[in-house]
């Protein structure tokens, strides 16, 4: 059973809810935002007792339920009456991305498919154009992408893949297109893990003109539709994206409204209802229909009595309640952070040496590096054995005697083996700063065994922190079965801090996870894994799921002096003697 399949029912579900004008819209919202929460939840909800499945975010008695259902049956009986209810075939139609429930509706009363061939038949032979009001060629090709986009496994993609080309994007309009104001939003402004498309919003003079350059751009394979202020287009890779030009006086309003969530901006909108307000993407209206804002987003937040919510809050996650009563956090910025704890170097499978990465760490103004090369049990990244290791500190000895106001610390990634044992003895590791432990190995053990694996770690006094403790990749592998509540109920009485790892391919603790940390008080640290100075690039994925986890800069250890950094790591050698 994997969430992606609850998650999928939740979804649907809301879709097909959607489409009978009688249900109730909070309904609708609580199923989606489920399906969002379970995507995200990195242990199996198989398995899981009804009170745990409880305690995550947006699940209550109901959910938790029919997600025991769906974990036993595959399925559960509000989505079958829900299909049954409405004509089959429709649920087809609603999966496919970026079709949304009126005109799947449309579709299905002229043409009732039965399958994803039988549709792609009709779209690709233009039928539905001809046939079906309001349907364009742009649709049929919107709607082949989906279908191929099905077949092809998903929809969404790892937000490190997709970034780096909208940044290429971003930066060529400016350079090349008379645009004004410019700016990303949608998943990609609010840094979710993963994007269904990349959103730009600009003003210009000329909008023709910015059309223009944006269809001929060298990284766009396709041109699904191009109009005088708003185009669509594949880029490389697959990767679609929107670029819509709006008027100077909007594009407050505008921005907010395209960088979401959808949930985000329907709270906004219904506490504009109930001050006589519109919003929409065109502005701020008052009861008389005049115009009182829109130019900034700032506008939108103001004329709700609001303070400025940072896109990463924006998933209808407690964040207006939040704000409203001046309760949102003082977010982390990249600003704050001081050093990177989890680094490799030539000695085991990275391409650096220890000075490289420390003269590379000092360019971005940090003041220490914890170099924590892979112990022996590794054997495929060359892990040190207990001799090179205490060779190594030695040599950082003498490194740090050559650097001012910077501090390399000596650590490790200790492997957590099969057995729980660690890969090196106890006298090695309580002469390290930093031992971080972690699980290459045995992915597919039960959940009882994998949890004991990183629990027995955690009870050991010089481990300071667990490295990807779910060891998920973003589109790869899903997180081993490991029992997180455990996990982290054992690193808040422990004092282990728990990592954040900032490697695009992880981002292992996600944000849901992060801040259920937070919350248990647990030290958080924001490592980037890196094993190339290049990969310190990566702490900004980190401190964004860091920021969407709620998380301040007390939360997150390295952004503390190295005094206090140790302290804190340290202070588990006291507690567990
Ligand atoms: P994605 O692309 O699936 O990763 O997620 P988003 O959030 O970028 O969604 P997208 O690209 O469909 O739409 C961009 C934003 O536009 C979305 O976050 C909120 C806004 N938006 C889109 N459709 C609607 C809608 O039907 N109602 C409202 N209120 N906002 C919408
Ligand atoms: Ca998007
Ligand atoms: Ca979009
Ligand atoms: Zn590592």
């Amino acid at each position: 059973m994997k969430n992606s399949e609850a998650a999928r029912i939740f979804s649907e579900l809301a879709g097909l809810l959607e489409l009978d004008e009688k249900q109730n819209p909070f309904r609708v919202r609580a199923y989606r935002r489920a399906a969002m929460v379970i995507e995200g939840f990195p242990r199996d909800i198989a398995g899981m007792t009804k009170e745990e499945l409880k305690k995550i975010p947006g699940i209550g008695e109901d959910l938790a339920l029919k997600l025991m259902e769906i974990a036993e049956t595959g399925t559960c009986r509000a989505y079958e009456a829900a299909k049954r209810k409405s004509p089959a075939g429709l649920s087809l139609l609603l999966g496919i991305p970026g079709l949304g429930p009126k005109t799947a509706r449309a579709i299905y009363e002229k043409f009732p498919v039965k399958s994803l061939d039988e549709l792609e038949r009709l779209a690709g032979g233009h039928r539905l154009k001809a046939s079906v009001p309001k349907i364009k060629e742009k649709t049929e090709l919107n709607i082949l992408r989906g279908i191929e986009l099905i077949k092809r496994g998903t929809g969404r993609r790892p937000l490190g893949r997709v970034l780096p080309i909208a940044r290429e994007i971003l930066a060529r309009l400016r350079e090349k297109a008379p645009v004004k104001r410019i700016s990303i939003c949608g998943s990609l402004r609010r840094w979710k893990e993963t994007i269904g498309d990349i959103d730009i919003l600009a003003t210009s003079g000329n909008p023709g003109a910015v059309m223009d350059v944006f269809v001929h751009l060298p990284q766009v394979g396709q041109v699904l539709a191009r109009g005088e202020t708003k185009s669509t287009v594949i880029l490389a890779e697959g990767v679609q994206s929107d670029l819509r030009v709006v008027e100077e006086s909007s594009f407050g309003a505008a921005l907010c409204y395209f960088t979401g969530s959808k949930e985000h901006n329907i709270r906004l909108r219904e506490m504009g209802v109930k001050k006589g307000l519109k919003i929409n993407e065109y502005g701020i209206f008052d009861k008389k229909g005049k115009k009182i804002g829109g130019e900034n987003e700032e506008d939108v937040y103001r004329i709700l009595g609001l303070p400025f919510i940072a896109p990463e809050l924006r998933e209808d996650s407690g964040e207006i309640a939040a704000a409203l009563e001046g309760k949102l956090p003082e977010l982390i910025e990249m600003n704050d952070i001081k050093g990177d704890l989890h680094t490799h170097t030539k000695l085991s499978d990275g391409h650096n040496t220890a000075l490289e990465l420390a003269n590379a760490a000092i360019a971005r103004g940090w003041a220490y590096i914890a170099v924590t090369d892979h112990s022996k049990g590794l054997g495929i990244a060359r892990g040190l054995s207990a001799e090179r290791i205490v060779k190594q500190m030695d040599e950082i000895d003498r490194l740090n005697e050559t650097l001012d106001g910077f501090r390399i610390l000596k650590g490790v990634e200790v492997d957590i083996r099969s057995d729980n044992t660690l890969d090196l003895p106890d006298d090695v590791l309580s002469r390290l700063d930093i031992v971080n432990a972690s699980v290459h190995s045995g992915f597919r053990q039960p959940s009882a065994k994998i949890t004991g694996r990183i629990v027995a770690a955690m009870k050991n006094p010089f481990v300071t922190t667990i490295s990807h403790p779910t060891g998920r990749l973003l589109g790869e592998r899903d997180a081993y079965q490991v029992d997180m509540d455990e996990v982290l109920r054992v690193a808040a009485i422990t004092a282990t801090a728990i990592e954040i790892n900032a490697f695009p391919g992880r981002l292992d603790l996600n944000d849901i996870m992060a801040r259920r940390a937070k919350d248990l008080g647990i030290p958080i640290v924001i490592n980037t894994d890196a094993h190339i100075t290049d990969h310190f690039d990566y702490m900004s994925y980190g401190v964004a799921i860091a920021r969407r986890a709620w998380l301040e800069p007390r939360n997150v250890i390295n952004t503390y002096e190295v005094d206090k950094l140790l302290e804190v790591l340290h202070k588990k050698r006291l507690i567990l003697k």
